[in-house]
């Protein structure tokens, strides 16, 4: 009897403990997976998203940041939204085109030209039907785009670097996919999928030749310290997407969502004005550092990179008259 009781409530309290996660003491729990460092602004991002549903929401969410990739492995949160593990990401449009082909478009180097024309693209309807067509097949909301930054080459020794034939040899980490891989070739080196928590001491010991990223990342990340030399290439001008498993949006009643929608959108104008300031300043800051600045032959890196994803496997998924309209938006 008294084993049956004691069986009982050892269950009961499991139920509870595991149920906690999910109400947070009536809350709902929003935890936030991303590969960034809490310098980074897509981390700082985060803490304006949290204040301003604290704000507008008061009681109603419990909103956890997990950086440096301590929750989930960069480029595994997409799968983990899906499957219900994780509530919230900043996901990347490689993740996206993995599972949606087509839109690897949106990984092409040399594609977008600017921060301006890449928000109008995501906020537009091209967006708009990204964001319907990732909803239907990951069961993943898209709230905001995010600005992560103009991509660059940074070097770990100084090297001329005037056309993609100049970085051959070159071992560039690269995020671990094939869409990444594919532009670091594309670029004219030889690319080497590392996880970003891992880029900092593979420059340090040499494991890498160089990394691409933009200038704010090369900064909070401090890759500065362990480099001696950005190309400004300017190959990717990239998106981050701020998501939500639909199975957390959907269980949200609609005023919820409205304040979860309008926090998301706060957050990406925090980061977008701070990464665009960011990157007219910071080449400065660098040459502070003894880094050497150079500018190659940009419109051959273009024509190279171009021509390598028009013949590519992946132009052909791309949707007919998609790269003409995204070419279109000014
Ligand atoms: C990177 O690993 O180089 C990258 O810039 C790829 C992005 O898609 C994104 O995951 C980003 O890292 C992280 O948010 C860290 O800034």
């Amino acid at each position: 009897m008294t084993k049956i009781f004691m069986r009982c409530a050892v269950t009961t309290l499991l139920a509870a403990v595991f149920a906690l996660p999910a109400l947070g003491a009536g809350k709902q729990v929003l935890r936030i997976s991303t590969p960034a460092v809490p310098e980074d602004w897509h981390v700082k991002m985060l803490y304006v998203f949290k204040d301003e549903l604290a704000r507008t929401a008061p009681g109603r969410f419990d909103v956890q940041i997990h950086h440096s990739g301590t929750l989930f492995k960069q480029g595994t949160e997409a799968v983990a939204m899906e499957r219900g593990n994780l509530e919230m990401a900043l996901l990347s449009m490689q993740d996206i085109a993995r599972r949606i082909p087509e839109y690897s478009i949106f990984t092409a180097g040399y594609l977008i030209r600017d921060p301006q024309q890449l928000i109008k693209v995501y906020t537009g309807p091209i967006g708009a039907e990204v964001n319907r067509r990732t909803e239907a097949v990951m069961g993943i909301h898209l709230l905001a785009p995010i600005y992560l930054g103009t991509r660059q080459l940074n070097l770990r020794t100084v090297r001329k670097v005037r056309t993609p034939a100049d970085l051959a040899g070159v071992k560039l980490r690269m995020p671990g996919s094939k869409e990444w891989l594919f532009l670091g070739r594309a670029l004219g080196a030889n690319p080497t999928p590392l996880p970003f928590t891992e880029v900092y001491l593979a420059l340090k010991t040499g494991a890498i030749d160089g990394q691409d990223n933009p200038l704010p990342t090369v900064k909070s990340a401090k890759f500065y310290e362990v480099t001696k030399q950005i190309v400004l290439t300017s190959h990717l001008v990239d998106v981050l997407q701020f998501a939500i498993a639909n199975r957390t949006w959907q269980g949200l009643s609609a005023d919820d969502r409205a304040k979860v929608a309008a926090a998301a959108k706060d957050a990406a104008a925090y980061n977008n004005k701070n990464r665009i300031r960011e990157e007219d300043e910071l080449l400065e800051f660098f040459r502070g550092k003894g880094l050497t600045i150079t500018t190659p032959d940009v419109e051959a890196f273009r024509r190279t990179v171009q021509a390598a994803y028009l013949k590519s496997e992946f132009a052909a998924h791309w949707p007919k008259g998609l790269l003409e309209r995204i070419n279109a938006v000014r």
